[in-house]
């Protein structure tokens, strides 16, 4: 359990993580060696590997040319039970706890579940919930999901909750990718304050200041994907404004 051991000691510690999504369709071979070395550089602390919808066999060469150049851990964020691979180290084990689909909530993972159980990835199962980010998402789509109305905070400190007593090991906000408004910073203090495991916020988070108040206002992981496929520089930025946000030791 050494990645979900890492989180946990950091969200003790309160210091704060940066995640960089990847998504395999819009991965570039040929530009791998600038991803990486900005990585490194920026010490993004994990990749997030996956999307809803994955419509290229590349996977596999993803997560491989990745691993070849660091050893930042690569956990995959799967859309579906079909994007496993043995070649990432973790996999977040979502159930989509905002949502009433239940091949999303157990479905799924009953078909995952003894790949998973005989292989090598650490599995981290978390509660993940949609949030209305203003646009309607992929992943919104996809899952046949409605998402938790953006402004109801109360709905989204009780889901979390809920996940929590049922053992899930984080909770996950996401406004999805390209998400037009963030997930509120009040609504992260408020879920923030009704758990205690480790909290992961993204969708729609494009500038180093929207990654800063989230963490300020209590996510322990920032995801930011899209806006790094646009600008790769961004990572370095990103990256500080969050890593900053963590007591100086
Ligand atoms: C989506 O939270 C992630 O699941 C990241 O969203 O691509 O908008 O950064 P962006």
């Amino acid at each position: 359990m050494a990645i979900y051991q890492s989180i946990l000691r950091a969200n003790k510690d309160r210091e704060k993580k940066f995640a960089l999504l990847i998504d395999p369709d819009k991965f570039q071979l040929h530009r791998v060696d600038e991803l990486v070395a900005l990585a490194v550089q920026a010490r993004v602390d994990y990749f997030l590997v996956g999307g809803s919808l994955i419509v290229n066999n590349i996977l596999d060469a993803c997560l491989t040319e990745i691993k070849k150049r660091c050893d930042i851990p690569l956990i995959l964020f799967p859309g579906d039970s079909y994007q496993l691979s043995y070649r990432a180290d973790g996999i977040l084990y979502l159930s989509l706890i905002s949502g009433r689909n239940a091949e999303l909530l157990i479905g799924k993972h009953v078909i995952s579940a003894p790949y998973l159980k005989v292989s090598p990835l650490e599995v981290i199962s978390c509660g993940y919930m949609l949030i209305d980010g203003g646009v309607a998402t992929t992943v919104s789509y996809m899952s046949n999901t409605q998402p938790i109305p953006h402004d109801k905070e109360d709905i989204a400190v009780c889901t979390a909750i809920a996940g929590e007593m049922l053992g899930l090991k984080m909770i996950y906000l996401d406004a999805g990718s390209g998400a037009r408004k963030t997930v509120s910073d009040s609504m992260i203090e408020a879920v923030r304050g009704a758990i205690d495991i480790p909290l992961i916020v993204g969708g729609g988070i494009t500038t180093p200041e929207k990654a800063q108040s989230k963490v300020k206002a209590g996510a322990d992981i920032i995801v930011v994907g899209n806006a790094i496929e646009k600008d790769s520089s961004l990572i370095l930025e990103i990256a500080d404004a969050i890593h900053t946000v963590s007591p100086v030791v």
